[in-house]
């Protein structure tokens, strides 16, 4: 997770993996055979290891291009990593694993990217029409919450006001739900509701889509029926009508 890689080198311990719903990777220690893997709950508590790039070296894997930051923001991402283009973002959805809201926060942030925001009619009926197809759950949280002083509902991952909204009806209806909830309803679209922050749900990370790395298609772009032309120019866009 920490570098969007697929992982290929592997030591599992005998047996392992053996369990679908284990989706975190533990390593065991073990006298004889040094360190094993196994497959495992994400929930359980255990001790944990960090790890940083050495910024004293200057070995060329640490130039610009394989740096750590940079690893999810370019052409490295791994195909194995499913990400949705649309307009100018990609999206990320987390469907297989639940977390409280500043856990999904967390989660985004280590793939180098941000829990979603939805500024537009188009971007939440695309992501609608994308959790609905892929059967990816029905329940995701969005970066919007009232979390800062209680009142105004703001877009956390990039500190805008939220002025398009699409609440479902009724909602918001309670003071002391404090964060954005995505609900998928299959004939009805991707409705919001206010809910407490630390309910699990799934999540949808973003981050600015990388042009310059892919075969721009303009249907990928902007969705079938624009027919709009992008020119590439140093990582911005012209699009021409
Ligand atoms: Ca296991
Ligand atoms: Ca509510």
């Amino acid at each position: 997770m920490g570098k969007g890689e697929s992982v290929e080198y592997t030591n599992w311990a005998t047996n392992q993996p053996d369990n679908e719903n284990e989706r975190c990777l533990e390593v065991l220690r073990d006298k004889d055979k040094g360190l094993l893997w196994n497959d495992r709950d994400c929930n359980g508590m255990l001790n944990f290891i960090c790890e940083k790039e050495d910024q004293d070296t200057d070995s060329p894997e640490n130039d610009s291009v394989s740096s750590w930051a940079n690893v999810f923001d370019n052409s490295y991402v791994s195909p194995n990593v499913p990400l949705l283009h649309f307009g100018a973002k990609s999206y990320f959805v987390g469907r297989y694993f639940k977390a409280t809201f500043l856990e999904a926060i967390g989660i985004c942030k280590m793939m180098n990217m941000h829990l979603v925001t939805i500024t537009s009619e188009e971007e939440n009926t695309r992501l609608y029409k994308y959790i609905r197809d892929t059967n990816a759950g029905d329940g995701f949280w969005s970066s919007g919450s009232k979390l800062i002083d209680g009142k105004m509902w703001i877009w956390m991952s990039t500190s805008q006001i939220i002025e398009y909204t699409n609440w479902a009806p009724k909602q918001p209806d309670n003071n002391n739900e404090q964060c954005i909830h995505l609900i998928l309803r299959k004939d009805n679209g991707l409705l919001w509701n206010d809910l407490g922050c630390n309910d699990r749900l799934h999540y949808i990370c973003e981050k600015p889509r990388d042009f310059d790395s892919l075969d721009v298609n303009a249907k990928d772009v902007f969705g079938a029926g624009y027919g709009d032309s992008i020119i590439p120019c140093k990582g911005k866009f012209i699009i021409e009508k």
